[in-house]
């Protein structure tokens, strides 16, 4: 009787473990770990900035996970206003691109985050880098990240448009699906204009409308919902793949009844 008391004592630790194991895998697919990219220390040495991303870098939007150490210390920050200023070096001259500065406060996974959208990919000759301005209660530094690769993809993820209205040039970004599956997807897009070549602000006030179209079926799907803008140049809607296969995303912006552009596209292969 002891002896299959303890058996089954046994077999419940295990099952325990098992079960355990089982919830922390869950956890991990639905956050994904991420890639470290780059990092930095800043101007007077009081800041370790460590960038990470879900994958490397690419032309387009990209969510940005920052781990700030203090070197006194060594704990990582919670609390800190940040603002970024990605440039590029084109020898000649010398360009920023649309972000967004993290909230001022981590995440559950102890990261500040933050967003790019790379208007160009990285070439031998020209390159990013990300300098992030650190503001904690006693101390105000700033580190430059040197960006390693930014990657051109064969399927872009973010097209220019420039406005049959005023030529204003607008960066429109596929944010989510991330990886698209036959069937709805919740979609979501950003905008960004050009101001000047240090100044990119999100388009808030545009109307877009969204047609999926199989070009080598010639035919489309129903139930698309076109995106509505939400927040700091965010349009959010529905994509429907009915099948997979390549996809063309038509997209029609327009300011109030004028059209910006009415023959925009965004390949997606699924
Ligand atoms: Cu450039």
């Amino acid at each position: 009787m002891y002896k299959n008391a303890v058996i089954y004592v046994i077999l419940y630790a295990f099952s325990i473990t098992f079960i355990s194991c089982e919830k922390s895998e869950n956890k991990g697919e639905e956050n994904p770990e991420l890639v470290k990219i780059s990092g930095a220390v800043s101007g007077n040495q009081s800041f370790k900035v460590e960038l990470y991303a879900r994958d490397t870098l690419f032309e387009g939007y990209n969510k940005l996970f920052f781990l700030i150490t203090d070197k006194e210390t060594l704990k990582p920050l919670s609390e800190a206003t940040l603002n970024l200023e990605p440039m590029m070096d084109m020898i000649t001259m010398k360009h920023s691109a649309p972000f967004e500065n993290p909230a001022g406060v981590v995440n559950t996974d102890g990261y500040f985050e933050g967003a790019v959208v790379f208007i160009m990919p990285s070439s031998n000759d020209m390159g990013w880098t990300l300098e992030v301005f650190i503001k904690t209660a006693d101390k105000e530094e700033s580190a430059i990240i040197d960006i390693p690769l930014v990657r051109s993809l064969e399927e872009a993820r973010k097209i220019n448009v420039i406005s049959a209205i005023d030529e204003t040039k607008y960066f429109v970004s596929l944010v989510e699906p991330a990886e698209p599956e036959v069937g709805i997807n919740a979609c979501e897009f950003t905008i960004h204009y050009k101001k000047s070549m240090m100044s990119f602000p999100a388009a808030e006030g545009l109307t877009m409308e969204i047609e999926p179209e199989m070009p080598s079926m010639d035919h489309g799907s129903p139930n698309n919902e076109n995106p509505v803008h939400t927040e700091d140049g965010h349009y959010v809607g529905k994509l429907n793949f009915t099948m997979t296969g390549w996809w063309r995303v038509h997209i029609t912006l327009k300011e109030g009844d004028e059209i910006v552009t009415d023959d925009a596209y965004m390949d997606i292969t699924l």
